[in-house]
């Protein structure tokens, strides 16, 4: 690590749902820190063209294309990541999807999506980096949560599970591997301009509601987030761990 609290260089750090939106800027955040970043996503050709965009920025980075919902191919991924880069010093969980939808319209299979794609993803590969972590005595995993893992609004019940699920899982984690010198923390966004949310920024009544309702009186640029995942990362970080870290524009914390 360098002298620099903040600086990430020499670690090797693995971003899910890191194509476009939240994960993306997050791994460039940390990429700029100085970190190889593992990008993940399940297309290899919208990978690639990342990768060399990074690379040309003089960044380092490498692409991971595999389906975070295949639990098989989330177990091959850390030692293969191990095996290309030599180790892996960071996890992030960002990998997600939406559903909106009145409770009675939900199907079972579009829960288990949400499910699968937000917290079985966490949980099977929080589980193989930290049998990569533990024999090191390092590591640091960052679950991204939402405000949803706090609070809740109609239609997007499969996410607001999964998310508060997210929650949980950061805190049974974080009790265990705390003593093994690994921390694991979660960041809970708060209303970001994303394509995942591209619905709910047209909707011209929904965005007003949110410019009033939260304190900042704005929606979040996605560039927004890389700040927090570097710090939990860093050695800026080395004692938080167990802690959920809102980057809401202080929607949580007020009426
Ligand atoms: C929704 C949104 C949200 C937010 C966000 C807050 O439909 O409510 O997609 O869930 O964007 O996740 O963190």
């Amino acid at each position: 690590m360098g002298q620099d609290l903040f600086s990430l260089a020499g670690q090797v750090a693995l971003v899910t749902g890191a194509s476009k939106g939240l994960g993306l800027a997050m791994a460039e955040a940390m990429a700029e820190a100085g970190a190889t970043v593992v990008l993940n996503a399940r297309s290899a050709d919208t990978l690639n063209a990342e990768v060399k965009r990074l690379e040309g920025k003089g960044l380092k980075a490498s692409a991971a294309p595999f389906d975070v919902t295949d639990a098989e191919a989330c177990k091959k991924a850390i030692p293969a990541i191990v095996e290309r880069h030599g180790k892996l010093d960071i996890l992030i969980c960002n990998a997600g999807n939406q559903h909106r939808k009145p409770l009675i319209e939900w199907e079972l299979a579009d829960w288990h999506n949400l499910m699968n794609t937000h917290l079985t993803s966490a949980f099977v590969l929080g589980q193989a980096a930290a049998k990569h972590m533990i024999p090191r005595g390092y590591g640091r995993i960052i679950m991204i949560g939402s405000i949803m893992s706090l609070l809740a609004r109609p239609t997007v019940h499969g996410y607001t599970a999964a998310k508060s699920g997210l929650w949980g899982l950061t805190r049974t984690m974080a009790a265990e591997l705390g003593p093994k010198g690994i921390n694991v923390n979660a960041i809970a966004p708060g209303f970001f301009v994303t394509d995942m949310n591209t619905a709910l920024v047209e909707n011209p009544e929904f965005k007003s509601w949110i410019e009033k309702r939260v304190p900042m009186g704005r929606w979040a640029d996605p560039k927004e987030l890389g700040g927090a995942a570097v710090f939990l990362a860093s050695k800026a970080g080395s004692y938080v761990n167990g802690h959920l870290l809102a980057v809401d524009g202080g929607l949580v914390t007020s009426v």
